[in-house]
C-alpha cells in the first residue's frame, strides 16, 4: 500500500501552505492576500508540480541508467482534461492539500473548478490515449507519449437560439499552462518539399535536399502513476521557424516576406483538426503529420544512441504504438533514416522497422480510412513517396509470388490507390510495416480481419493479426468523478483504495452486497446525490431548474449518423406523442424520465449539425409543455468534455450506445457509464457485447439487428426500397410530425429526414420499433426500483476487465514486451 513514496516533498499541511504561499509571492509575483480563486488554482498546480518534478527526474534517470526497453505511443490526440484533481489524487495528497487551502481561506472545488481543460482530441481516440497513459505510468511501465502541442484545442462548442452549432477557437494556454515544461535545449529540424536524389551507387541511399526546415520544440507534461513514484513523459512538439525570419527578404524591403515563412511554420502546430471519421486531405494536415512523427523519430533515435548499442538491436530496446494511421509516416521516416543516414541496405532495414512498430485501427468505416493523394506526397515528401513505391514494388512482387497472376488482388492490396488522383492508403502501409495489428474490441478485430484487411491475413498470416479490447482508468473515471462511490466500495471491501484501483476485479467482490438492502440504500443515494451535483451545475451554468426524481437517460458523444443520435430524438418525440394522447390515469403509472444530449459535430458536417437543431428545438417545445413537463424533459448540454463527462456520467441511470450494428468499433464511454452503475441501452455492437458478456445479458438492454444482418439490409434499401410507412409506421408518424413543423422549421429538417426515408444507410427504419420496445422495458425494470439497483451494483462490481490498466498490460506482454521498472 502507497505510504506516500516521496521525499523533499509537501506531504504534511504546513510545508503545502507554505509552498502556497512561496508559489503565490516568487512565481505568480502577487499578494495572497486578496487572491482570487483562479490565483489560488496557479499556486497549488504550482506547488504540486514541484513534488510531480521530483518523481518525474527520478523516472527518468532509473529509465536512462537502467536502459530496459521502452514502448512509444505515438497519438495525434491526446484528450487530457483537467489535471490537478488527477495528480493530486495519484500521489495521495488530495485531502491534505484541500486541508491546506481551506487554512488560506480557499475551497478546493472551487479551486479545482478554475482549471481549463486540455482538449488535443476529439473524442475515443484521444481519450483512450489519456487512459492509457495514466495505465502505464500506474502499472510502472517506461512508456512516453508522443504528440503535438495545438495553440488551439477542439473548438468551443456554442448554441445559437435557433439550435446552430457555433464555433469558437479553444485558446487553452492563454493563462499559462502550469502542467508542462518548455525543453528550448531539445529541438529538431523537420524539411519539407525539396528534391530527393538517388545516389545510383549500388546501395538504396538518396538524397533530401532544400525545401523548407522547421524547427520542433519539446514541451514535456508529467504523467503521474496512481501511488508510485513513476512519473512518466509525454512530449508535446511545438513547431517554430528555423530562423525569425528571412534576412534576405527583409534587408530588400519585403516586410511581408520576411515573415511569411515564419509565420507558415508556426501555422503547423496552430490548430487541432476537429473531424471524426471523415479525412479532408488537406496539406496542413499531412504537415503535422510529418512534423510530429519526425520529431518524434529523431528523438527516440537519439536515446537509442545513447546506449551504445548497434542499429540492428533498435528493435530489442524500441517498441512504438500507432494510434490509428495518423502517424504512418514514422514507418517511412524510419525506412530513410536507416537508409539514406544509417547506411543500412534494404532488408536489414526493413528488419528493423517491421520489428519496431505496432498499429491499432480505430474504426472500419470506409470514409475515416486514411488516403494521401500521391501528388501532394510527391510535393511535400519527395524522398518518402520513392520510398513508398520502392516498399509496394518489393511487396507486391511477394504477393505475386504467394498468388501467381492473381491481377485483381494486386490491385486490392497495392499501397497505391489508382485513380485521379492515386491515393496513399495508410491503413495498408500501416499493417505491412508493422509486426502486429490490433482492433480494439473482439467484434471489431473480428470485422478488421474480415474486412478492410482481409486478404492480408491471407497474405501474412493470422497471427500478426490481434484484439486487445479498449478500457479506461478507473482513477478518473470513478476515484476522482464519483468520491462517494468510490469511498463506499473502500469501506465495504475494507481495504484502502490504492488496493481495488489497480486491481478492479476486485470489485467482484461487491456482488453478494446487492442483496443487501442497507449497502443498496447507500449505493442509491449516491446515485441520487450525483444527480442532484448534476443538477445543481445545469442550474448554475445554464440557469435550468431539472427534476432530479426522473430517470436520467444519457448520450453523450461526437455527432454522427452511425452513433444514431437521430434514432434517439426520434425516440424521445415518439415518447413525447404517447404521453400527449394519454389520460391522466394513464400517466400516473409513468415513469418521469429526463434525457440529455451532449457532444460536437464537425464544423462542416451538416446532417450532425442539423441532428443538434432538431435536439434544441424539440426540447424548446417538450419542456414549454405543461400537460408533459413533470414526465418527460429534454437538454442539449453545449461544450461537450471531458470534464463536462466527468459530471455527467455518475449521475445517469441508463446511457445510450446505439450504433448501427458493427460500426463503433469498441466505445469507451459505455465503461465508463457500467462502472459508475449506470445501466447500458445498446446495440449489439463494440464493447457493448463483451460488457454483457460480463455484467450478463440479465443486466443490459439490448435492441436491433446484428452485424452480419446489415449488408442485407443495406442491400435491400438500395435495390428494394420500401416506403417507410408501410415497414415502419411508429417512426414515419414521428417524421411526419417533424415535417409538419410540431417543432417549428418546417422545412428545415427535411435533409435529415430524408436521410432515413431515403437509402437510409444506417438502418433506423429497421431498428426503430425494436428501439422503442427496448425503452419500455428500460421503463418497466425502472419500476421495480430494488431490482434496479441490484442490476446497477452487478454491473459496476462486474467491470474489472475494462480497466485500462489490464489492456496497458496486454500491449506491455504480447505485443511491446516492455516491463515494469520500479522506481525505489
Ligand atoms: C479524419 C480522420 C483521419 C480521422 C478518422 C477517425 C480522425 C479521427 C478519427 C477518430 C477515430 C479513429 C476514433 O476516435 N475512433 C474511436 O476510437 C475509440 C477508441 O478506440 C473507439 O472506442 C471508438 O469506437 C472509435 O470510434
Amino acid at each position: 500500500v502507497w505510504k506516500g513514496a516521496m521525499r523533499d516533498v509537501d506531504t504534511d499541511v504546513s510545508s503545502i501552505t507554505k509552498s502556497f504561499v512561496n508559489h503565490v509571492q516568487t512565481s505568480l509575483a502577487r499578494q495572497p492576500y486578496n487572491l482570487d480563486n483562479l490565483g489560488a488554482y496557479q499556486a497549488s498546480a504550482l506547488s504540486v508540480r514541484d513534488n510531480l518534478l521530483v518523481n518525474w527526474n527520478e523516472t527518468s534517470l532509473q529509465y536512462t541508467r537502467k536502459a530496459p526497453k521502452r514502448a512509444y505511443y505515438l497519438s495525434l490526440e491526446f484528450l487530457m482534461g483537467r489535471t490537478l484533481d488527477n495528480a493530486l489524487l495519484n500521489l495521495g495528497l488530495k485531502d491534505k492539500y484541500a486541508e491546506g487551502v481551506e487554512k488560506l481561506g480557499f475551497s478546493m472545488e472551487d479551486i479545482l473548478d478554475q482549471e481549463r481543460d486540455a482538449a488535443l482530441g476529439n473524442g475515443g481516440l484521444g481519450r483512450l490515449a489519456a487512459c492509457y497513459l495514466d495505465s502505464s505510468a500506474s502499472a510502472e511501465l517506461p512508456v512516453w507519449g508522443y504528440g503535438l502541442r495545438y495553440k488551439y484545442g477542439i473548438f468551443q462548442q456554442l448554441i445559437s437560439p435557433e439550435g446552430d452549432q457555433l464555433e469558437a477557437p479553444d485558446p487553452w494556454l492563454d493563462n499559462q499552462n502550469p502542467w508542462e515544461l518548455p525543453r528550448l535545449d531539445v529541438a529538431y529540424e523537420v524539411r519539407f518539399y525539396g528534391q530527393a536524389e538517388r545516389l545510383h551507387d549500388g546501395t538504396p541511399r538518396a538524397q533530401w535536399t532544400g525545401g523548407q526546415e522547421v524547427l520542433a520544440v519539446a514541451y514535456d507534461v508529467m504523467i503521474p502513476g496512481c501511488y508510485t513514484k513513476t512519473t512518466n513523459n509525454l512530449r508535446l512538439w511545438e513547431s517554430k521557424p528555423k530562423r525569425g525570419f528571412d534576412l534576405n527578404s527583409f534587408n530588400a524591403g519585403n516586410y511581408e516576406g520576411a515573415v511569411e515563412s515564419s509565420n507558415s511554420a508556426a501555422a503547423i502546430t496552430s490548430v487541432l483538426y476537429p473531424n471524426d471519421h471523415t479525412t479532408f486531405g488537406k496539406e496542413l494536415r499531412l504537415k503535422q503529420q510529418y512534423f510530429w512523427t519526425a520529431a518524434s523519430l529523431a528523438d527516440i533515435l537519439r536515446r537509442f544512441k545513447n546506449i551504445g548499442k548497434p542499429i540492428t538491436q533498435f528493435p530489442d530496446y524500441v517498441a512504438i504504438q500507432l494510434n490509428d494511421t495518423h502517424p504512418t509516416l514514422a514507418i517511412v521516416e524510419l525506412m530513410r533514416i536507416l537508409l539514406d543516414e544509417e547506411d543500412q541496405p534494404w532488408a536489414a532495414a526493413w528488419q528493423i522497422v517491421t520489428n519496431t512498430f505496432f498499429y491499432t485501427n480505430h474504426t472500419v468505416l470506409p470514409e475515416a480510412l486514411e488516403k494521401w493523394p500521391v501528388p501532394l506526397l510527391e510535393h511535400l515528401l519527395p524522398r518518402h513517396m520513392q520510398i513508398i513505391y520502392d516498399i509496394n514494388m518489393l511487396f507486391l512482387q511477394s504477393v505475386e509470388k504467394k498468388f501467381p497472376g492473381d491481377r485483381d488482388r494486386l490491385g486490392r492490396m497495392s499501397l497505391i490507390e489508382e485513380g485521379f488522383p492515386k491515393q496513399v492508403r495508410m491503413a495498408f502501409l500501416a499493417c505491412i510495416g508493422s509486426r502486429k495489428v490490433n482492433g480494439v474490441a473482439e467484434l471489431h478485430s473480428d470485422l478488421v480481419k474480415t474486412t478492410i484487411l482481409k486478404d492480408f491475413v491471407e497474405f501474412e498470416g493470422i497471427s500478426k493479426f490481434g484484439n486487445v479490447t479498449n478500457g479506461i482508468t478507473p482513477r478518473r473515471w470513478l476515484d476522482q468523478c464519483n468520491p462517494e462511490l468510490s469511498a463506499l466500495i473502500s469501506r465495504t471491501l475494507k481495504v484502502d483504495k490504492a488496493v481495488w484501483l489497480k486491481d478492479l476485479s476486485m470489485l467482484e467482490k461487491l456482488l453478494p452486497r446487492a442483496e443487501d438492502k442497507k449497502f443498496r440504500d447507500e449505493w442509491a443515494a449516491i446515485k441520487q446525490r450525483n444527480k442532484e451535483r448534476l443538477a445543481h451545475h445545469v442550474q448554475v451554468t445554464l440557469g435550468l431548474t431539472i427534476n432530479t426524481n426522473a430517470m436520467f437517460d444519457v448520450q453523450i458523444k461526437r455527432l454522427h449518423e452511425y452513433k444514431r443520435q437521430t434514432l434517439n430524438i426520434l425516440g424521445v418525440i415518439h415518447r413525447y406523442l404517447t404521453l400527449k394522447s394519454m389520460s391522466a390515469e394513464e400517466k400516473k403509472k409513468v415513469n418521469p424520465r429526463v434525457v440529455f444530449f451532449a457532444g460536437k459535430a464537425a464544423p462542416a458536417y451538416y446532417i450532425a449539425k442539423l441532428t443538434i437543431r432538431l435536439i434544441v428545438n424539440v426540447a424548446k417545445v417538450i419542456n414549454a409543455d405543461p400537460d408533459t413537463k413533470d414526465l418527460l424533459s429534454l437538454y442539449f448540454l453545449p461544450d461537450y468534455s471531458v470534464s463536462l463527462a466527468e459530471v455527467l456520467i455518475p449521475a445517469s441511470d441508463i446511457s445510450q450506445h446505439i450504433s448501427t450494428a458493427g460500426t463503433e468499433a469498441s466505445g469507451t464511454s459505455n465503461m465508463k457509464f457500467c462502472l459508475n452503475g449506470g445501466l447500458l441501452l445498446g446495440t449489439v455492437d463494440g464493447a457493448n457485447i463483451e460488457i454483457a458478456e460480463e455484467v450478463g445479458e440479465s443486466n443490459v438492454f439490448f435492441f436491433g439487428h446484428l452485424t452480419p444482418a446489415v449488408e442485407d439490409l443495406r442491400y435491400q434499401h438500395t435495390y428494394h426500397p420500401v416506403p417507410i410507412e408501410e415497414k415502419c409506421p411508429a417512426l414515419a408518424h414521428v417524421l411526419n410530425q417533424v415535417s409538419a413543423g410540431l417543432f417549428g422549421d418546417a422545412h428545415v429538417y427535411e435533409p435529415l429526414l430524408n436521410t432515413i426515408r431515403q437509402g437510409d444507410h444506417y438502418l433506423l427504419s429497421d431498428d426503430f420499433d425494436s428501439y422503442i420496445a427496448a425503452l419500455a422495458m428500460v421503463d418497466e425494470a425502472y419500476l421495480d426500483r430494488t431490482e434496479w439497483v441490484k442490476k446497477s451494483i452487478r454491473t459496476s462490481a462486474k467491470m474489472g476487465k475494462f480497466s485500462s490498466d489490464r489492456a496497458i498490460m496486454e500491449y506491455a506482454e504480447s505485443y511491446w514486451n516492455v516491463e515494469p521498472q520500479h522506481v525505489a
